[in-house]
């Protein structure tokens, strides 16, 4: 049988090093189906319950391996489903090829059955390269140049292809003008700012006295960098939600996240510092960094449009974080800032005591969520894989898990995407098999597409080589960040008909669907059941009663915000009873460690 442009495509694919593709079937993508399955499992197929869950899954694998992630979807209703973690994959800069199907070429233009404009749909979220090739010499260079670039920038790239289109006898380009002869293959290359400019960044960080760091994503393969320059500048290392992995929590010195979900030491560091240097971070919230003015900056990163963004820095140097913090190593001098360290390391021990008061101060009958990641930090096994959706779960993941060396955690940071944790967590564990993967979801998020994921999971968890796989549902019958943000920030009180969510029994849909669940409403029974599931011979679901009137409590919390509380409670909250004590015992937990 002649190679049809499918056939090619899948086989470039792999010549490019594709081995997994996410996705879901559809008349428009027959063809690209029909190769996949003569390729015999060259190149495998997973398939989703939901086009955007194997775009999220798409971006998780390029999060998980650093390699490119690929996601597959028919024309019009597949391709548009596709969109939000595609989003997801752009805000987080990583690499994703999307490939859609279409109707028809002769079809096109007709207002056609499924038939979408999707070039101009893709257009933005994949707007570094998005073709629909017409002519089968078309397709090997729009198959090049798709990897490629989204590879080297670090974006998602997408490729529409005519159903027709997709069954033609592929034809390489001939010889003539106006045709392109493109080539496989792309290393990365190592990028080093010039010494001029490394000499610079050094002169501002040796003039320091009390140096900030604040690392993210785009440190992740510079760990030992970034302890090694952290202890020549004797400096503390705060990390961006995505960062989170870089560095462990167990040095006493690395104040963990910042922001909204941040710590007060992370909080107390930037605003006492003299000094910033940030690597690899778009964190984007200004007013959670130093004061402008207040400290001179230097700031690493590979991608010039993300340089002095934030903070106004005082030498922006575009290079590798991993290698330009090894070319200024040398530059730098060993400081003895003795008490800065002390401080922060006093904050993070007196901080440490805040969260386990937090964690472990009581509640109106249901579960403290804080206690459910206390409860699993410790427990984590070596190389977990930890995932967590967006809602009230993300503030646990980011402020009560501990991640040791060799771990790796991550969630929809720029796009910050309900939906998300459970196929991150599949992709994880296609990625990586024999790692322990723990997924943290929200019951909003779960009801939105999570659980539907959870037959994914059933479908393949017998294919894994370990079959430790937990998703642990926070089931408050709320939408509770939302919930919390329309107190402390609008000052409204609860509104039940968009905040109340139905009550549904995650762990017995588990075992309908062949998962092991498990059920805790009570903590004291968190530590057992943590152990239970770690040790489980299939795949877990973790529901945990937990209870809405635990604040998600920023760093500091401002008058405006403390004003908009007590307006919120004077407008008549429905939860006010559980809320006020709830959030004065969280709140002394801050002030006066000890005091409940
Ligand atoms: C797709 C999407 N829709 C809406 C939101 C806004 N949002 C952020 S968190 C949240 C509530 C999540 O509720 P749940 O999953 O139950 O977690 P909880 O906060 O209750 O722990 C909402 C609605 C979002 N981030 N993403
Ligand atoms: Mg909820």
């Amino acid at each position: 049988m002649a190679t049809t442009v499918s056939d090619f495509i899948i086989e470039r694919l792999h010549e490019w090093g594709v081995r997994r593709i996410y996705g879901y079937p559809g008349d428009g993508i027959n063809g690209m189906f029909g190769a996949l399955q003569r390729a015999h499992g060259k190149i495998e197929f997973v398939q989703a319950r939901h086009e955007e869950m194997a775009a999220f899954m798409a971006s998780a694998h390029a999060k998980f391996t650093g390699e490119l992630g690929v996601c597959i979807a028919t024309s019009g209703p597949g391709a548009a489903h596709l969109l939000t973690g595609l989003y997801d994959a752009r805000l987080d800069h990583m690499p994703v090829l999307a490939i859609a199907g279409q109707q028809a070429r002769a079809a096109l233009g007709a207002h056609y059955q499924q038939e979408l404009d999707l070039v101009s749909m893709f257009k933005d979220v994949a707007g570094a390269y998005v073709q629909q090739p017409s002519v089968p010499a078309q397709v090997r260079h729009v198959v090049d140049r798709a990897v490629r670039i989204a590879r080297s920038r670090r974006t998602v790239t997408a490729m529409v292809l005519p159903n027709d289109l997709q069954e033609l006898e592929y034809e390489p380009p001939a010889r003539k003008h106006g045709t392109a002869h493109s080539g496989v293959g792309y290393s990365a290359p190592e990028v080093v700012p010039r010494e001029a400019d490394l000499k610079r960044a050094a002169e501002v960080l040796n003039a320091g006295n009390r140096v900030a760091m604040l690392v993210g994503a785009g440190a992740m393969h510079a760990g030992d960098e970034v302890v090694a320059v952290a202890e020549r500048l004797h400096a503390g290392v705060a990390k961006a939600l995505l960062g989170k992995a870089v560095v462990p929590d167990d040095i006493p010195w690395v104040t963990g996240s910042i922001g909204l979900l941040g710590t007060k030491p992370t909080d107390e560091m930037m605003s006492a510092c003299d000094t910033l240097l940030m690597v690899g971070s778009g964190f984007p919230y200004s007013e959670f960094l130093p004061k402008e003015g207040d400290a001179r900056a230097v700031q690493i990163d590979i991608d010039a449009g993300m340089l002095s963004l934030r903070y106004p820095m005082e030498v922006s140097l575009v290079g590798d974080s991993a290698a330009t913090l090894r070319a200024l190593l040398p530059l730098l001098e060993q400081k003895n800032a003795t008490n800065w360290r002390n401080r922060l390391i006093h904050a993070g021990e007196r901080w440490q005591r805040v969260l386990e008061e937090r964690a472990n101060a009581a509640t109106s009958g249901k579960v403290n969520p804080q206690r459910v990641v206390t409860e699993l930090s410790p427990r984590l096994p070596d190389g977990a894989i930890v995932t967590s959706d967006s809602g009230s779960c993300a503030n646990w993941y980011a402020r009560d898990l501990k991640i040791r060396r060799g771990m790796m955690c991550s969630l929809s940071g720029g796009l910050a995407s309900m939906g998300a944790a459970v196929p991150y967590a599949i992709a994880a564990k296609f990625a990586h098999p024999e790692r322990p993967v723990i997924a943290l979801v929200g019951d909003g998020a779960m009801q939105m597409n999570n659980m539907a994921e959870l037959v994914t999971v059933a479908k393949y968890w017998r294919q894994w080589s370990s079959p430790r796989w937990i998703c642990c549902v926070f089931n408050n019958e709320d939408l509770n960040q939302v919930t919390w943000e329309q107190r402390v920030m609008q000052g409204d009180a609860k509104f039940e008909a968009s905040q109340d969510i139905p009550n549904v029994p995650y762990h017995r849909f588990a075992e309908l669907v062949g998962l092991t669940g498990i059920y805790v409403d009570d903590a004291e029974q968190l530590g057992d059941a943590w152990e239970q599931a770690l040790a489980s011979p299939r795949p877990v679901v973790l529901e945990v009663k937990t209870d809405p009137d635990v604040p998600p409590l920023p760093p500091h919390v401002t008058m405006e915000q403390a004003r908009h509380f007590a307006r919120a409670l004077m407008e008549g909250d429905p939860d006010e009873g559980g809320m006020i004590a709830n959030t004065a015992r969280q709140v002394m937990a801050s002030v006066i460690p000890g005091k409940k």
